[in-house]
């Protein structure tokens, strides 16, 4: 298999990868590599220490690439259809700063805040602090879901009417809150909620959501 995934199931940043590889119809194989434990080899292509990593035997060495959007735009222009990015420029741009809100501040709030806490933890064998989780829910996370319901509107994706990697960015953060047992208050989001019950209900999101589902409750009850 040409195309070799290298990460972890629960990673978001290597859901986002591997919902565009599924929405292009790309056969892949993903490598298990978890963040925590790398190995050698693992961190020689991996300056950054993170996952995922995407290696493309197709192409001679060095044929590997780091990080979620850099491998998402490498996918875009070896397999241009159907295009995960608006071609006109401004909406293009629109959508990679979607994918940018997305990957920092709604990664760095739902993740580390919610499920690092409630799944992550409870793989490392520590206890999860549950009155930190209540903080980032009460404080941290209204104002962002805030913004995201004004931006999504009644819209059923972030940028004109095509699924983007604006949409793939965002439902793949949200994956993780949903894993760590929350979900979008409909009644304060309606918009919001409604939105990421779609984006989620997509056979590329929902194969990854129910090969994920039990490897969460594994995480959890360990
Ligand atoms: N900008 C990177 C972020 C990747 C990332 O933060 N991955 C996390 C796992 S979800 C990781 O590898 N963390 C390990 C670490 O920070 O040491 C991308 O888009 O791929």
């Amino acid at each position: 298999m040409a195309l070799i995934v290298y990460g972890a199931n629960v990673s978001p940043f290597v859901r986002k990868v591997r919902v565009v590889l599924a929405e292009k119809g790309q056969d892949y194989k993903l490598e298990q590599v978890s963040p925590f434990s790398p190995p050698p080899e693992f961190l020689a292509i991996s300056p950054l220490k993170r996952i995922p990593v995407l290696r493309d035997t197709d192409l001679p060495e060095p044929n590997t690439l780091p990080d979620s959007s850099a491998i998402a735009d490498y996918l875009e222009h070896k397999f241009p259809k159907p295009a995960l990015y608006p071609s006109e420029p401004f909406p293009r741009a629109r959508a990679i700063f979607y994918e940018e809100y997305a990957d920092t501040l709604l990664a760095q709030t739902l993740g580390p805040g919610v499920f690092f806490e409630r799944i992550v933890k409870k793989m490392l064998r520590q206890q999860p602090d549950e009155a930190a989780v209540a903080a980032v829910l009460r404080d941290k996370i209204p104002p962002i879901f805030d913004f995201l319901e004004k931006e999504i509107g009644t819209k059923h994706v972030f940028v004109g009417d095509m699924f983007s990697i604006a949409d793939v960015s965002m439902g793949s953060m949200f994956v993780n809150f949903e894993h760590a047992g929350e979900t979008v208050d409909a009644k304060r989001w309606p918009n919001l909620a409604r939105y990421v019950a779609a984006i989620h209900a997509r056979p590329s999101f929902k194969a990854l959501i129910d090969e994920e589902r039990p490897i969460c409750e594994r995480m959890r009850a360990a």
